[in-house]
C-alpha cells in the first residue's frame, strides 16, 4: 500500500529488481534523500530563523545570493561528499566544479545540482527547489576526476529529480530507463513515504507557462505556438490555462502532474540575444530526464534536451517541456517559422 513505503524500501527494491544496480547508487539517492529533510527543516522555518533574505553575495550567474541558497549549497556540498561515492560536484552557486577530498579517486558518481532552485521567491513563501543530476564518471577510478566528468549529455544520465518544498516537501525521482516516483515528506515520522508511483503526464497538457511578458524577443515559431494556444479550440480543449509562478520546480511539477507546457524561449531580437536563462546541466536536463520518462518531452526547440553535449559547467539553453503532443507542436512552430 502506498504511503507506507518509505523511499528507502523503494531504493532498496529498485536496486534489487535491476541486476546491474549497486548499493552504492542507493547509498547516494539516500544521501540526495538527507540532503532534502535538511533543507525542508531550513526552508520551512527560515521566516522565524532570520535566513530570509539575501547575504548580499552575488553568484557566478551574477545573481544576489539568498542566505537559504548558500545554506543549502551547503548542506548538498556536504551530504554528498560524506561517503566516497562521488567524486566530483557541479553546483549552480559555485563557479568552478568541487572535488570531494575522500570521494576524488574512488567515488564512482557526479552529481550536478541547482541547491535552491526559484530563490528569489523565497522571502515571498513560493514553492522553491532542489534539482539534481547524477551520472557516471568518465575518468578512470583511481584517477583525480576532471571537469569533463561532469560536461556528459543528458543521454548519459543515470539518476535524475528534483525536491520541490511546497505545502508539503516531495522528491521525485527517476534512473535511467526507469520509472518517475514521488514521495512525500512526512515530518512526523521523517521519512519520505512513497506517494505517486510511476508518474505519467498527460500527453496533451490544458496549460501553458511561460512569462509572456518577453514575448516579443521571442522567435517567430514560439509567438506562433502560443497565439494557437489561447485561440478559442473547443475539439482541442483550448485555450489552455496560463499558469505561471516564476519558479522552476514549481511551475514544472504542476504541469507533470496535470499536463502542460513550460517555455523559457532565447530572446532572438532587442539587443537582449541569448540563449535563455535556464542552465543545461542541473536544471533543463535533470527535468528532461523526468519528464521523458513520465512520457513527456523536452526540447531545446531544435534538438532534445537530453542530446545537447555540454561545453561549460552552467551553461544556458532555451527550453520547451512538458506534455509530449504540446512540445511536439512547439518544435513544428519553431521548425515552420525558421528564421535566417
Ligand atoms: P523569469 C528563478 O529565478 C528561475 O531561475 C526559475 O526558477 C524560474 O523558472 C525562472 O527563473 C523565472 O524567470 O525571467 O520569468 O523571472
Amino acid at each position: 500500500m502506498d504511503g507506507m513505503v518509505t523511499i528507502e524500501r523503494h531504493i532498496l527494491d529498485q536496486e534489487a529488481s535491476s541486476p546491474s544496480a549497486s548499493g552504492v547508487f542507493s547509498g547516494l539517492l539516500y544521501e540526495i534523500a538527507l540532503a532534502g529533510k535538511i533543507i525542508q527543516r531550513e526552508v520551512s522555518r527560515a521566516g522565524l530563523i532570520e535566513l530570509l533574505g539575501k547575504t548580499g553575495d552575488v553568484n557566478i550567474q551574477g545573481e544576489t545570493v539568498a542566505k537559504l541558497d548558500e545554506y543549502s549549497n551547503e548542506v548538498m556540498v556536504r551530504t554528498l561528499s560524506m561517503g566516497n561515492r562521488v567524486c566530483l560536484m557541479g553546483s549552480e552557486e559555485v563557479d568552478d566544479v568541487i572535488i570531494p577530498e575522500n570521494g576524488a579517486k574512488q567515488g564512482k558518481y557526479v552529481v550536478c545540482f541547482d541547491p535552491l532552485d526559484g530563490s528569489s521567491n523565497i522571502d515571498a513563501n513560493v514553492s522553491i527547489g532542489t534539482i539534481f543530476s547524477i551520472f557516471r564518471r568518465k575518468s578512470e577510478l583511481g584517477t583525480l576526476p576532471t571537469r569533463e566528468d561532469a560536461l556528459q549529455p543528458g543521454s548519459e544520465l543515470i539518476g535524475a529529480g528534483y525536491i520541490v518544498y511546497g505545502s508539503s516537501t516531495m522528491l521525485v525521482y527517476t534512473t535511467k530507463g526507469g520509472t518517475v516516483d514521488g514521495f512525500t515528506y512526512d515530518p512526523s515520522v521523517g521519512e519520505f513515504l512513497r506517494s505517486h508511483q510511476n508518474i505519467r503526464t498527460p500527453e496533451t497538457g490544458r496549460i501553458y507557462s511561460v512569462n509572456e511578458g518577453n514575448v516579443q524577443y521571442w522567435e517567430r515559431g514560439i509567438q506562433q505556438f502560443l497565439v494557437g494556444v489561447k485561440a478559442e479550440d473547443k475539439a482541442r480543449k483550448r485555450p489552455y490555462a496560463h499558469r505561471y509562478i516564476g519558479s522552476l520546480v514549481a511551475d514544472f511539477h504542476r504541469n507533470l502532474l496535470y499536463g502542460g507546457i513550460f517555455l523559457y524561449p532565447r530572446n532572438v531580437r532587442g539587443g537582449k540575444k541569448n540563449n535563455g536563462k535556464l542552465r543545461l546541466l542541473y536544471e533543463a536536463m535533470p527535468l528532461a530526464m523526468v519528464a521523458v520518462n513520465a512520457g513527456g518531452g523536452a526540447s531545446t526547440g531544435r534538438m532534445p534536451i537530453l542530446d545537447v553535449q555540454p561545453t561549460e559547467l552552467h551553461q544556458r539553453v532555451p527550453l520547451i517541456i512538458g506534455s509530449r503532443n504540446d512540445v511536439d507542436e512547439a518544435v513544428r512552430f519553431i521548425a515552420a517559422e525558421e528564421e535566417e
